[in-house]
């Protein structure tokens, strides 16, 4: 019997992130006309609402989240760079008036506590899932946290949630090894750079190559230090999908997971990998994230008690993303919903599309990496 947790707050949908044309701050001077930012609260309220609406959500344990503590996030951020978020949030400018470090993730008024609500929310996930009160979960929280590293935010993202509840799961509940599997489109640097000396915490990320940040993600960046080998990178090429996917999951993630015995997966879950995404060019489908999310979901099972547990990431399609999650989410409590995807038909010939040799080769390329990942006596 599986019990499935689900951390959602309304909150997470005030991080206002202001008036960006998609990317770019506005700015009229310069012929940037005010519009949304791309990373707003509509396809995450149209997630949520699918899973209401769905009946889904009565199916699940929901959480509640809380927000993280200053120390909390000092395990993974620096004293300095949890100060400029509260500092920038504090800013009354506007929303988006304040950002987290590159320019180009904004960081509206209040949020900071925002943030850490999204931070404290997996932390109660990965707390329930380690209590045994749920199997696995879901965190459908915003800001994202990904490409955040120890003193810098990024590509929209302010606290490296999933960092953090890795962090507070070694420090707190016992767990050793963690493994952390990020399929959004873009690369996870953030969480890569965080644990890249650290042999405890294997990162994997599946993502379109050279696509953000710039030039990262390469299949040479593999650990440091003592943690040579456990970070591995499949950066697939533009125009990837469904076959390039689960070729990857087959002979890189699932492998690797193998090796690694983790205590825990967690899954920074990125929908941006979808056909109809703006900020890539990737052609994942709801059939492949089903598939995907099956094929972890038994990883899991095998591993480590069936304890998976995912942070939304990215996801852009206010039409598309919701079906991905819907059906992510409904493999997740092993059931299904009347709720099919509408665009199945649209779809089915990006699905089709096979494996190329490009694909096929960054993958083997990743899948040679697999033998430097010591298989551990598996622990708890
Ligand atoms: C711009 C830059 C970005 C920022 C974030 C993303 C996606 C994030 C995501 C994509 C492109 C830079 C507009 C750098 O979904 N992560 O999961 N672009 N940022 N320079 N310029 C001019
Ligand atoms: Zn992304």
């Amino acid at each position: 019997m599986t019990t499935t947790g689900y951390v959602f707050h309304p909150e997470y949908l005030w991080h206002d992130t202001g008036t960006s044309a998609g990317l770019l701050p506005a700015n009229p001077t310069a012929g940037i006309q005010p519009a949304v930012h791309v990373e707003n609260p509509e396809a995450k309220r149209r997630v949520h609402e699918l899973i209401h609406a769905s009946g889904l959500l009565g199916e699940l344990m929901v959480i509640e989240p809380r927000r993280a503590t200053v120390a909390e996030l000092t395990r993974v951020h620096t004293d300095a760079y949890v100060q400029h978020i509260k500092t920038q949030s504090e800013l009354r400018g506007g929303g988006g008036g304040g950002d987290a470090g590159d320019g180009f993730s904004p960081v509206g008024h209040g949020s900071y506590d925002i943030a850490r609500l999204a931070a404290g929310g997996l932390i109660e996930l990965v707390t329930a899932a380690v209590h045994g009160d749920i199997t696995n979960g879901y965190a459908l929280v915003r800001p994202p946290g990904h490409h955040a590293t120890a003193d810098q935010g990024m590509g929209f993202c302010l606290f490296n949630n999933i960092a953090v509840a890795a962090r507070h799961v070694q420090a707190e509940l016992g767990l050793a090894r963690i493994a952390v599997v990020d399929w959004d489109a873009h690369h996870g640097n953030g969480t890569q750079a965080i644990f890249d000396d650290d042999p405890s915490v294997l990162t994997i990320s599946l993502h379109q190559a050279n696509c953000f940040p710039p030039d990262s993600g390469w299949t040479h960046e593999n650990g440091t230090g003592n943690g040579a080998g456990y970070a591995l990178n499949v950066p697939l090429p533009p125009g990837s999908g469904h076959a390039a996917y689960l070729h990857a999951m087959d002979q890189v993630v699932l492998p690797a997971l193998d090796r690694f015995a983790p205590d825990l997966i967690l899954l920074a879950n990125g929908f941006d990998a979808g056909v109809f995404d703006p900020l890539a060019r990737q052609m994942l489908t709801a059939a492949s994230y089903r598939h995907m999310t099956r094929l972890l979901v038994g990883a899991a099972d095998r591993l480590c008690h069936g304890r998976l547990i995912a942070a939304h990431e990215g996801g852009y399609s206010p039409f598309y993303t919701p079906y991905c999650a819907l059906a992510f989410l409904e493999e997740l409590a092993c059931t299904t919903t009347h709720v099919t995807d509408p665009l199945a038909a649209v779809v089915a010939g990006y699905a089709a599309e096979p494996l190329t040799p490009q694909q096929q080769a960054v993958i083997g390329e990743a899948a040679q990496l697999l033998p430097r990942i010591q298989t551990a006596v598996p622990s708890a």
